[in-house]
């Protein structure tokens, strides 16, 4: 049996240590690495003061990592400079935000060639070989230049943005002619495949025909796999003692005021100063119900060497503030901001408690604590969840009260349904909902895309360089 090469920015053995989407994914890429017998590769996260390709060896949890560390510069140009601070901006449409910058674009391109110069030499010929996400764009090819002929399948995490704001990026098209060299490259939503579909066959002279995009003479598949959590786990997770116990405190501390509750990472995609507006909207529009509820935003911070994160905390800080002084009586305030990371079960005992779930990213590739929520909920009494139409997750969860995050009225108008429902429906929904998060879980979502990478054909020997 073939052996699986995982290749992503960073690496994380699942020792049940890690949290968040990097939790989830690690659990499910790990469960394939052993059955696969296979190996995880990418950036230590740390530094050195100069690149060797020194490769640091670790088994942990049945499963081999293999990771490198980067140069300052690396780091600078590649991680928080290209990947962070030009593709994830552009990607998620915001190209007011992204900066090009050619020393980004030469500092992303050397990192993956040192990536692929150091990870080559540990493939064998019968490997199948998966590159995670954004930051490894061009990694297949640089593999392919140094003779790899094996699959070697593409997932792309985030959204794959519309030709003409793709076209912005100044090495747009050769970026995107990196990705023939893969076999597979898989997206959460058919509306990111067909993005990526119209540019090849417009800006590529590609040819697309029963999911396979064809330039000249490669071929690669394209196809659908939208990311799962692993709800079984979840939901049990919401039924272990130490969330119960959170649970109780937090209906304790809500004084049977209804919780709204938002879980994101500090990141201007996930529509926290929409989400903060549209609340305020729904405090002013409904002077009768604004006191029986609250709204709770856990937001811990993340790349904080990026000044445009810099800027969406301060102006968090600011927006609630200044909510809450508009609102706040002696005894509620309206919202409750917090900046921390908490375990898994803190977190599933507070999704738990709370009977409106306000997730309002303005894009987001696929967007888990939309189903972590729903995988926390008492099934005989559950919470409402209102999503943005904007997010992947909303191809999928067609149950829940679909918003545009853009309009303060139209998540006011959400939350007021939310509110109001009549525990039949919200329990129909839910169930319906539940059922597409076990069916179409983590697990799931691995499998299908090294299904269709194990069956894709081996290429022929690539061309000497
Ligand atoms: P993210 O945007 O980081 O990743 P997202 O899907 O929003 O991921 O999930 C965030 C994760 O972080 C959730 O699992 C959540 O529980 C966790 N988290 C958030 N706040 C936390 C806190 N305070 N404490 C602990 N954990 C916290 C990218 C893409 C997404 C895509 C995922 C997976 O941007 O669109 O869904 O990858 O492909």
């Amino acid at each position: 049996m073939s052996r699986l090469i995982v290749i992503s920015n960073r690496v994380s053995a699942a020792t049940g240590q890690l949290s968040g989407a990097q939790g989830g994914l690690a659990v499910a890429l790990t469960a394939a690495l052993r059955e696969y017998r296979g190996l995880w590769f990418g950036w230590s996260g740390e530094l050195t003061e100069e690149f060797t390709g020194q490769i640091n060896f670790n088994r942990e949890a049945g499963v081999t990592t293999a990771t490198v560390d980067l140069e300052e510069q690396d780091v600078d140009e590649y991680y928080n400079g290209y990947a962070n601070r030009t593709l994830w901006p552009l990607f998620h449409y915001r190209i007011d935000l992204a900066e090009y910058e050619r020393d980004f674009a030469g500092g992303y391109q050397r990192a993956n060639e040192r990536f692929a110069h150091t990870v080559q030499p540990l493939i064998e010929p019968d490997d199948v070989v998966w590159v995670q996400d954004y930051h490894m764009i061009p990694l297949g090819l640089e593999l392919r230049k140094l003779g790899c002929r094996n699959r070697i399948g593409f997932f792309l995490h985030i959204p794959w943005p519309p030709r003409r704001l793709l076209n912005t990026l100044p090495e747009a098209r050769q970026l995107v002619e990196t990705m023939f060299a893969y076999d597979v490259i898989g997206f959460h939503t058919d509306e990111w495949l067909q993005s990526f579909r119209e540019y090849a066959v417009a800006e590529c002279r590609g040819s697309y025909s029963d999911g396979v995009m064809a330039v000249g003479d490669q071929k690669v598949l394209l196809i659908v796999c939208p990311i799962g959590i692993d709800a079984k786990e979840f939901t049990e997770l919401a039924n272990s003692e130490a969330a119960r116990g959170v649970c109780e405190r937090m209906q304790e501390s809500a004084n049977g005021r209804a919780m709204i509750v938002g879980v994101d990472r500090l990141d201007y995609s996930k529509g926290l100063e929409e989400r903060f507006l549209g609340y305020e909207r729904f405090l002013v529009d409904n002077p009768e119900e604004r006191k029986e509820v609250f709204l709770l935003q856990i937001a811990p911070p993340s790349r904080d060497a990026v000044e445009s994160y810099q800027r969406i905390r301060a102006g968090l800080e600011g927006l609630s503030g200044r909510i809450n002084g508009a609102h706040a009586d002696i005894d509620w305030v309206p919202i409750r901001y917090v900046n921390q990371n908490y375990p898994r079960d803190v977190l599933a005992g507070v999704y738990r408690a709370a009977k409106i779930g306000l997730v309002t990213p303005l894009r987001d590739g696929m967007n888990l604590v939309a189903k972590e929520f729903v995988a926390a909920q008492d099934p005989d009494d559950p919470g409402v969840l209102i999503l943005s139409r904007f997010a992947g997750a909303a191809a999928q969860m067609k149950q829940a009260l679909l918003v545009n995050p853009h309009s303060a009225e139209e998540i006011s108008d959400a939350i007021c349904t939310a509110i109001s429902m009549p525990r039949e429906e919200r329990v129909e929904r839910w169930r319906k909902l539940q059922k597409i998060n076990l069916e179409q879980d983590v697990r799931w979502w691995r499998q299908r895309f090294t299904d269709a990478l194990m069956a894709a054909p081996v290429r022929e020997r690539a061309p000497a360089q």
